[in-house]
């Protein structure tokens, strides 16, 4: 019985497992373990030598079953595909953010759990059953909404990026962070559902007079914005739903407010009211914060629209080439918070030379759009570029060019071209070129 059992065709998970279980067939557990591990190391070693014809543990054993995950989560072998943060970057995790992992996506969609955060006071908790949004101010009637009461409104569905404006900002200066995750990943695309925020405000009815709302978070931030009515009335959406299932509290369950291509920052999570005036407030987010000092002294105030943007995605410096010369895919994201993108341009020599990317997937307006360039690698190294142009024909700048308008005291709005170096090995790291 022994001998049996200590065959490579049994592997170390499946005696674990029968032993765990109390299986009968096995022989006594001294006798196992004094044997198990020389077979297992051997089956290792075959397996890995020659894995299409050996037996495995998983057409051996059974599965789990259908009881095991009433939530659903990632293979054990994807726990390296995780929102990561940089601890030198802030003072607390309350207030605070992580990155998606871009070099380990693909597609257009970000899957829930690994939508960057940026929370400036914490993760709300809220009882949706407690939670109301408000309007008052400049309407008609003020009106109180439960979560009910907004699912009885005509819904939508839209698929939407969300960048933070603050995106790519630790790179005004200079090369900084190693990794597509930290340079862009304050960047996120999900279906959302909601109603659309006209309808809402038509309920209430605005005054003549309305021209700008001010939206407010139900968190301890108590978030706030100033929104000009003509984009409220456009696009704007109060969303309920994320890939089809309710927003994560991460990312303002159970309400937040959707401004399609425009800054993060005013996608107010946790919306609890919505304020109708006839003149911006002047809130700190819009005044101290998220404002761009140029140069002269000066600021730029009112830096809505995302602009046009891409980044290569793989290879990356967390995705390098691993498969030496031959064949290489190389991919990565672009987006325009005014529209879609009609072209993305690839040089693999720091711009002496460009192609045109393969757009592959939906082209949907401010949505992620996701491409592909296929090409022989040599081996030699490589200086990656991507470069996109959007619908109104606005043509992403190089990092240069952006500091030659802005200068370099920014923190947001940086959609400056990056560059990835390869080198031989087909490792990648951050640089700049100029
Ligand atoms: N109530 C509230 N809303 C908020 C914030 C916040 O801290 N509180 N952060 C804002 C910022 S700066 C950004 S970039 C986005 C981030 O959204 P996410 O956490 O879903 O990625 O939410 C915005 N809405
Ligand atoms: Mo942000």
């Amino acid at each position: 019985m022994t001998t049996k059992l200590n065959t490579p065709e049994l592997s170390r998970r499946a005696l674990l497992k029968s032993a765990a279980a109390g299986g009968v067939t096995l022989a006594a557990s001294a006798t196992v373990t004094a044997g198990a591990t020389t077979a297992a190391q051997a089956l290792e070693k075959e397996t890995k030598e020659n894995p299409i014809t050996t037996k495995q543990d998983w057409n051996q054993v059974l599965g789990d079953g259908v009881d095991a995950n009433p939530y659903g989560k990632p293979s054990e072998y994807e726990k390296n595909v995780i929102r990561r943060s940089v601890p030198w970057l802030t003072a607390s995790p309350e207030s605070s953010i992580n990155f998606t992992p871009l070099h380990e996506l693909d597609g257009i969609i970000t899957p829930n759990g690994l939508c960057f955060e940026r929370h400036h006071a914490g993760i709300a908790e809220v009882d949706p059953t407690e939670h109301r949004l408000m309007i008052n101010g400049l309407v008609d009637k003020p009106l109180v909404f439960t979560m009910e009461d907004l699912k009885r409104f005509p819904r939508t569905n839209k698929i939407y990026f969300l960048e933070c404006a603050a995106n790519s900002g630790m790179e005004w200066r200079g090369a900084q962070l190693n990794g597509c995750q930290f340079t862009h990943g304050m960047i996120h695309c999900v279906n959302y559902t909601g109603v659309l925020l006209k309808d809402i405000l038509a309920e209430a009815g605005l005054k003549t007079n309305a021209k700008w709302l001010m939206p407010e978070g139900a968190d301890a931030s108590g978030m706030n914005r100033s929104v000009p009515i003509e984009k409220a009335l456009k696009d704007c959406m109060v969303a309920f739903k994320m890939n089809g299932e309710a927003l994560r509290p991460e990312q303002g369950y159970p309400l937040r407010l959707v401004i399609p291509g425009w800054e993060g920052n005013m996608w107010v999570k946790w919306l609890r009211r919505i304020e109708v005036g006839d003149m911006p407030w002047h809130a700190r987010e819009e005044t101290s914060k998220y404002t761009d000092l140029m140069e002269n002294g000066k600021a730029r105030r009112f830096t809505w629209e995302m602009d046009c943007k891409s980044i290569i995605t793989n290879p990356s410096p967390q995705a390098p080439i691993t498969h030496g010369k031959g064949h290489t895919v190389l991919t990565g994201l672009a987006w325009s918070g005014r529209g879609t993108i009609d072209r993305v341009d690839i040089t693999l020599d720091g711009g002496k030379n460009w192609q045109k990317a393969r757009i592959d997937g939906p082209s949907l307006d401010k949505a992620l759009h996701r491409f592909y360039f296929e090409f022989e690698w040599d081996g030699r190294p490589l200086l990656l570029q991507s470069r996109a142009i959007d619908s109104t024909g606005y043509v992403q700048p190089t990092k240069d060019e952006l500091r030659e308008v802005r200068g370099t005291n920014s923190i947001y709005h940086n959609n400056g071209i990056q560059t990835w170096h390869v080198n031989g090995k087909g490792e990648a790291e951050n640089v700049e070129i100029s």
